[in-house]
This record gives structure tokens, sequence and C-alpha cells, in this order.
């Protein structure tokens, strides 16, 4: 195996590039000298109060430089850091924080949940000037992901620096980013999105920038990069359209984590943004495949380090980035039973680029016919009002299940509307498979990083 740095990557980048811009926060900008400095010391600081190599820290909390700087200084003492949703309801949590048998907890001074169990670190400075005894080992677990699945049963996916660093190696040999770019952390660290973005820039040594949610829209503004998923890009644009919103640095978007309709990425196009459409997954430390927007709905082709084969429809993958294994019990069990990773999600190879066709476990039957939401879904968004859309099954005693749609709409869904998207329908999609009721998609489902359908489905059943 090969390692990518010889030493702890922000080391490595102090020695060669030491008094260049590494880390931007509002006013605030970091060398890489700065950088290295404040992780061996918050490094110490977490050691003197006893975390030690191996050990879990769960950090609940959204994005912030006081995370990063938590992520950096955990990795620096051999111990492993895991993210979690802090919009995730205490229940949630409590079940997360059971499976993951953390050490230590961090979260804000405000936090709406109680963490009684668990003991809580903080970042500090170090009492004593002691180099942290752990030299850079790049293959020892480093990060745990959670990932929910379908069922909704969350995973804890570890992840070495090495195989992100792989995931980030791979990525940059076709997207250009360049030590003087930013990239905005326009993603939660407690997702594989997020955490890509910290590994891609300390790869290429560049510049990252760290913005609080009141700054966000600003910073994604100034910024050169940015990783985006579908609904943020359409907002940015809605934003666009105002003549008093600042003009764009944006030069790279990278899209991914649910279906990219062409319509968006031909609008953003427009505005000069180059944009790249992914499909990536946790278990390979976040994208797979790639390329640049055009005007096919695929989502290109396999990236360097990682393989992608088709099985019976199914998306199988290996490589330098998968994970380690997921973590339960104190123990990481491997993911793959023969070296593949069975994906779940179903594809197909046209003109030499994969398109994502929806996830098997979506499937549902309807008077004896297979439906497949995600493919109802992609016709629902190419209608001009449509911003989100997904297909659920309801019980019929007829039929078995039929679908409902659950969009988001420019225009409130009334019953014209819904005539509309029916029409609209009726056009292309055969019977059975239309929509039998449209809602609207309720707010409180529709933000955040991944509308879940777990969630969907239980208030779908509510609404009776
Ligand atoms: C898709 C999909 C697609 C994933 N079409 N379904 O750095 C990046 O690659 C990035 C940049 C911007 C936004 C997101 C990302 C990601 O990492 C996304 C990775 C992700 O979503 N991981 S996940 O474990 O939370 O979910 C994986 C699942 O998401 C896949 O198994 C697919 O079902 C789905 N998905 N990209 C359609 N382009």
């Amino acid at each position: 195996l090969t390692s990518y740095f010889a030493t702890w990557p922000w080391q490595h980048w102090a020695t060669k590039r030491p008094s260049a811009a590494a880390l931007c926060f509002g006013e605030q900008t970091f060398s890489w000298t700065e950088v290295a400095a404040r992780v061996d010391d918050y490094a110490q600081g977490l050691v003197e109060q006893g975390v030690k190599r191996d050990q879990v820290i769960a950090v609940v909390a959204p994005n912030s430089i006081q995370v990063l700087w938590l992520i950096l200084a955990i990795i620096r003492v051999g111990a492993r850091y895991v993210g979690l949703n802090p919009r995730s309801t205490q229940s949630e949590l409590d079940q997360q924080l059971e499976l993951l048998h953390c050490d230590y907890i961090w979260y804000p001074a405000k936090t709406g949940h109680v963490f009684e169990q668990y003991q809580r670190v903080r970042l500090l400075p170090p009492q004593q000037h002691r180099l942290v005894p752990v030299t850079w080992q790049p293959t020892r677990p480093a990060t745990l992901t959670l990932t929910s699945g379908s069922t909704g049963q969350p995973k804890a996916v570890v992840h070495s620096a090495q195989s992100q660093l792989a995931s980030a190696e791979g990525l940059l040999e076709w997207m250009d980013f360049s030590e003087k770019d930013s990239w905005l952390l326009s993603l939660p660290l407690f997702h594989i999105s997020g955490l890509a973005i910290v590994w891609r820039w300390l790869y290429r040594g560049a510049r990252l920038v760290v913005a609080e949610t009141a700054m966000f829209d600003a910073a994604l503004a100034a910024v050169t990069h940015a990783s985006l998923v579908p609904t943020q890009l359409q907002r940015l644009l809605a934003t666009q359209k105002d003549p008093d919103s600042p003009s764009l640095a944006l030069k790279e978007v990278l899209l991914g984590g649910a279906v990219i309709p062409v319509s968006l990425t031909d609008q953003a196009e427009k505005l000069g943004i180059n944009c790249w459409c992914g499909y990536g997954l946790t278990e390979m430390g976040s994208t797979v495949t790639v390329k640049r927007a055009d005007a096919s709905a695929g989502v290109g082709s396999v990236l360097p380090n990682r393989e992608l084969t088709l099985k019976d429809g199914e998306i199988l993958v290996r490589g330098k980035t998968l994970c380690i294994g997921y973590y339960r019990n104190k123990t990481i069990f491997p993911v793959a039973e023969d070296e593949w990773f069975a994906t779940k999600d179903l594809g197909r190879w046209l003109d030499e680029e994969l398109h994502i066709l929806g996830r098997i476990d979506n499937m549902f039957i309807s008077g004896g016919e297979n439906i497949q939401p995600e493919e109802i879904e992609k016709v629902l968004l190419t209608h001009p009002v449509v911003k989100q859309a997904f297909v659920l099954p309801v019980d019929d005693s007829e039929f078995g299940q039929r679908p409902v749609a659950v969009v988001e709409t420019d225009k409130a869904l009334d019953e014209n509307l819904k005539k509309g998207l029916h029409s609209h329908m009726e056009a292309q999609v055969t019977a059975f498979r239309r929509p039998v009721e449209y809602m609207p998609l309720p707010d409180t489902l529709g933000g955040g990083i991944k509308v879940s359908r777990k969630r969907l489905a239980e208030w779908l059943k509510k609404q009776g």
C-alpha cells in the first residue's frame, strides 16, 4: 500500500508551504503552520482529558470551526471521530449512541438534548507542552460515519485516512482543484459528503472555508468550489434571480446524494458554474462515478481508485476507497462478503455512462406489477414547477399497494396544479404507475441533506 503523506497531512503542508492560507473562518485566516500548531494543542488537550487511542468520540453539532478542530485533533491522538446529526430526535440519538459505545461526547453549549451517561470532552488548549505520542498511521480507523440505509437501522461506517485520501486523489484527477482554490464546507461533517471535503482539502493543501449558518450564502458566492445536494443548488439559483445578490466566484460544483435534474445543471452552467454530477455512498467514502453535466441524466463513469460492476442490475463496488467495515459491539465487521460491496442501488450502462435506476428496497408491487418509485419521480421532476418528488406506496384493498406522490412545488399545490400534474403523468406513464394522489411535501421533512423515505412513509400513514 502506498501512503499519501509521510506525516500528518497538515504537518506536511506546514513544512512545504508554511505561510499559505489553509483555513478561512469569517474574517479569520489560518496558515498551515497555524493549523498544525492548533491541531497539536487541541490534541494535547484531549490527551490531558484522558482520551486514548482507538476510543470513540461522538460529536453532536452543526458544522463549525470547533467541530473541524475536534476532528483533526481526534485523528491526531489516534482516536475515532463520529458525527451525529444534531437535528435528530432524542430517541434517535440514544439509539445511535448505544450502537457506538462511545467513550466521550462533545456538543455545543446550547443543545436541546440530554447526554447524561456520556463523559463530555472540551476543546481546550494544553496545560503542559508535550507532544502527543502517536505517529501518522494512515491505515488506522479514523472516522465513523452513520448511514441509515433503507431500514432506518443506523450503521457506523469506518474509514481510515488512507481510504478517504484515495477517494480525494481519484476525484481530483478529474476535477481541477488547485492550491489557490477554496472549497466551502457546504455539507455536514456528520455526513460522508462533508467529511470528503476535508480530505480533499488535506490531500491538495488548498483552502477550506468554514461559514456560520448566517453567513452561508455569502460564503457560497465567494468560494471557488462547493459540494451541494440538488436542493441546495436549486436554492442558490433562486437567490441569483435577485438583482442584489452577490456575483458568484463559484467555478465548480460537485453534486450528488440524490437524482440530479438536467434542468438544474443546465441553469447553473448558464451562470458559468461547472457542474459535476456524481453518484456515491458512505461505504465508498463519497463519490464513485462522476461526469461534467451534459444533456443526459446519467452519473458518468468510474473514478480512479474505485471499481464498479453490475450483477443482476445491482451496482457492486470495491477498491481503495472502500471502508474498513461497520462498527458495532466495539468491533469492526467487514462490509462485503466477497470483496464486492452490494449497494442495493439498481444501475444500467447507457452510452458508456452509468444511470441510477433506484434502490432495490424502494420497489413495491401494485396489482402484481413491480413499481420502481424513482422511475415515476424522474417524470414528475420534468414538470416545470416540481422541485422535489417522492413516490411511496399506500395500502389498497384491490391492488395491494398503489403509488402516491409527495411533491415540493414552486406554486401552491391546489386542485388546478394537481390536474396539471395528472395530465403531465398521463402523457408519459402507464396507468398503473401513475400516482393516485398528490400531496405537498411537509417542511419538516423536506430540509436537511437527504429526505428520509422512512419518515415520509410514517408521515403518510398518519394522513390516513
Ligand atoms: C443517488 C445519487 C445520484 C447517491 N442519483 N441516487 O462528495 C460527494 O460525492 C457529494 C457531493 C455532493 C453531495 C453529496 C455527495 C455525496 O458524497 C453523496 C454520498 C451519499 O449520499 N451517501 S449516502 O450513503 O448517504 O447515500 C448513498 C445513496 O444515495 C446511494 O446508495 C444512492 O441510493 C443515493 N444516491 N447519489 C441517485 N446521483
